[in-house]
């Protein structure tokens, strides 16, 4: 696969990369990070993602030229920790983007595998993993900045090297980019133990609808809250992983209200359970202890669907 996906690339000029929308640290950095390394190549990226970057991550040498729209022509689509063209959002209506080859990089298991070519492994932290590999195939060399951009999906993906997928396999590649002059501590204070105060503003609004029943926790986000919060980011801030830290919740759920009358979903588990198979099921997807997806209808709407789904997956497993 990554012979194919270095052909790809060799045959390119401009490739457009693309980042999934509420990006997190493994889609910027793996997207930053790519856009960098293909420039040592004499490749032209543009990087794109549908969604703004989050201020944390302004750290990173190169995330001022992400775009949220796309202007300038492209001969090849790099998707980056997405796991279904869904991700992509208003990116995939791009005139050329059927039209030129498609690599598809990503470590989600619900992975669709939509691309020409896929280098996907499930069996990995983070893309940024898969990310190093190809930059190595391609002898392409790490700098600084480079070693952060991809550490810094390390960090955000294991949580701080706390998920269960944190081998010493992944304790080598963080070894080897902090050799190439990325900061752990810089990294983790940035991009993990940073966010900003209207994000905990929302969730003191988001936790009065709070509520626990049957080993499951949910809260909800509407349009309202975020406006009385003044949090200009999408998604939930967060919440749903600190959710599923309750002692009396084995999964969280946290149903965010959009302005395109959809609600985005967060789903997570304490493991031993798969909310990847629940979000599959319903049009989304993830991993087994982090997954998503996003349904259309009112709050309630969505919950009545989701909630019962839930549900039935801790009767199945237990
Ligand atoms: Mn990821």
């Amino acid at each position: 696969m990554l012979e194919q996906a270095s052909r790809l690339i060799h045959s390119a000029r401009r490739p457009l990369l693309i980042c999934h929308l509420s990006p997190d640290g493994d889609a910027i950095g793996s997207l930053v990070g790519l856009g960098r390394g293909l420039r040592q190549l004499g490749l032209k990226p543009t990087l794109a993602c549908p969604d703004p970057v989050p201020e944390r991550f302004d750290y990173i040498t190169g995330v001022e030229e992400v775009v949220e729209d796309v202007h300038d022509p492209f001969d090849l689509v790099i998707t980056l920790d997405c796991s279904d063209l869904e991700r992509v959002a208003h990116l995939a209506q791009l005139p050329a983007f059927g039209q030129v080859p498609l690599l598809n990089i990503d470590h989600h298991v619900t992975n669709l595998q939509f691309g020409d070519v896929n280098l996907v492994d499930s069996s990995v932290s983070s893309t940024v993993e898969i990310v190093l590999w190809l930059l190595d195939y391609l002898a392409i060399s790490l700098d600084a900045e480079l070693a952060t951009c991809l550490l810094t999906g390390v960090v955000t993906d294991t949580r701080g090297f706390r998920t269960s997928n944190v081998t010493t396999q992944v304790m080598e590649t963080t070894l080897r980019l902090m050799n190439a002059g990325a900061s752990l501590p810089y990294i983790t204070q940035h991009a993990l133990d940073n966010r900003p105060t209207a994000a905990i503003l929302l969730w003191k609004e988001a936790l009065t609808t709070l509520q626990v029943q049957d080993r499951m926790i949910w809260a909800s986000i509407s349009l309202d809250m975020r406006r009385t919060a003044g949090y200009m980011g999408n998604g939930d801030a967060g919440l749903v992983s600190f959710l599923v830290s309750a002692s009396d919740a084995d999964v969280a759920a946290v149903f965010v209200e959009r302005q395109d009358g959809r609600v985005e979903v967060g789903l997570r588990a304490v493991p031993g359970l798969d909310v990847a198979q629940v979000a599959l099921q319903l049009g989304g997807g993830g991993h087994t202890l982090a997954a998503g997806c996003s349904l259309p209808g009112s709050l309630a709407e969505v919950q009545s669907v989701v909630l019962p789904a839930l549900r039935a997956l801790m009767r199945q497993s237990r």
